[in-house]
């Protein structure tokens, strides 16, 4: 078979122009395609719902590929485990209730799970901004999508306009930086849904407490705008964990629940 390197670009364009095209308007649109980003997606995908996840970087993953401090291992205790364990990744036991993962298995199990569920990626796109409505002034906002644009371009500062996505409910998945919240908190002129009404902020580590608050914390945080993993503790102020990931895969898997009942119950 001879090959044609036009037929090959050909294909890269019409493929990825039609799946940019059928991604305009989600269910869930999920920024940061880290460990809870990538367990909420493939939740639900699981549960038929149109999700896409907009990543920075070239790889989906964020924080978990590396462990403890590049030591490629990640722990979970045991309510943890059963979210790795309904994907099949394997765990080792360390001692009574602390199992050990290997990052790289777990991230690679769970991306492909993601996708396979039939979630999307959109990698090195960066979220830059949010689509708001209020109808009534500040207190009816709503985030209604997301604004995109190449990571290239933010990288290379090029003034170069974005392009938008619809979506019913949309995840802050970003990690420590929080950025969705940060933006919203900026623009949007109205009080987040915490306690001072803006981002309260991350606090220093405590594994314990910080592994239960990422559940607690993993809810609605501004109209349409669900938090999930260290976002989560970071906009509604508590403290981070360290490479303890059960409460990322936890979160995860929350915020996709708490979003399908929302979007089954319209
Ligand atoms: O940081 P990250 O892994 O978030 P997470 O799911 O998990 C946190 C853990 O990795 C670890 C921890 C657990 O013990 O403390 O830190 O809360 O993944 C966040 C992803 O979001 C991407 C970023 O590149 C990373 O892959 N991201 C951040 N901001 C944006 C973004 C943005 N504006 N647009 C697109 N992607």
């Amino acid at each position: 078979m001879k090959l044609d390197e036009q037929i090959i670009t050909k294909a890269i364009i019409e493929r990825f122009t039609q799946k940019w095209i059928d991604h305009l308007s989600l269910d869930v649109a999920i920024v940061g395609g880290g460990p809870s980003g990538l367990v909420a997606a493939y939740y639900l995908a699981k549960n038929a719902k149109k999700v896409a996840i907009f990543e920075r970087k070239l790889s989906i993953g964020g924080g978990m590929w590396g462990g403890g401090m590049m030591l490629n291992e990640i722990v979970v205790q045991d309510e943890g485990k059963k979210v790795l364990d309904e994907l099949h990744i394997s765990t080792h036991p360390v001692q009574t209730g602390y199992y050990t993962a290997d990052a790289v298995e777990a991230t690679t199990t769970l991306a492909s799970k993601a996708c396979q569920a039939g979630a999307k990626v959109f990698n090195l796109m960066s979220v830059e901004d949010v689509i708001i409505r209020q109808a009534d002034g500040p207190e009816s906002a709503r985030v209604v999508g997301l604004v995109v644009n190449w990571t290239a371009v933010e990288k290379a500062e090029l003034h170069v306009d974005p392009l938008t996505v619809h979506a019913r409910y949309t995840i802050d998945a970003t990690g420590h930086a929080t950025e969705l919240m940060h933006i919203i908190q900026k623009k949007s002129g109205s009080r987040l849904l915490t306690q001072t009404g803006k981002v309260m902020g991350e606090k220093s580590l405590w594994a314990e407490v910080a592994e239960h608050s990422t559940l607690e914390n993993t809810r609605e945080a501004f109209p349409g705008v669900y938090v999930t993993g260290m976002a989560a503790n970071a906009t509604f102020g508590s403290y981070r964990m360290g490479p303890i990931f059960g409460g990322m895969l936890l979160s995860g898997k929350k915020a996709a629940e708490l979003i399908v009942q929302r979007l089954e119950d319209k």
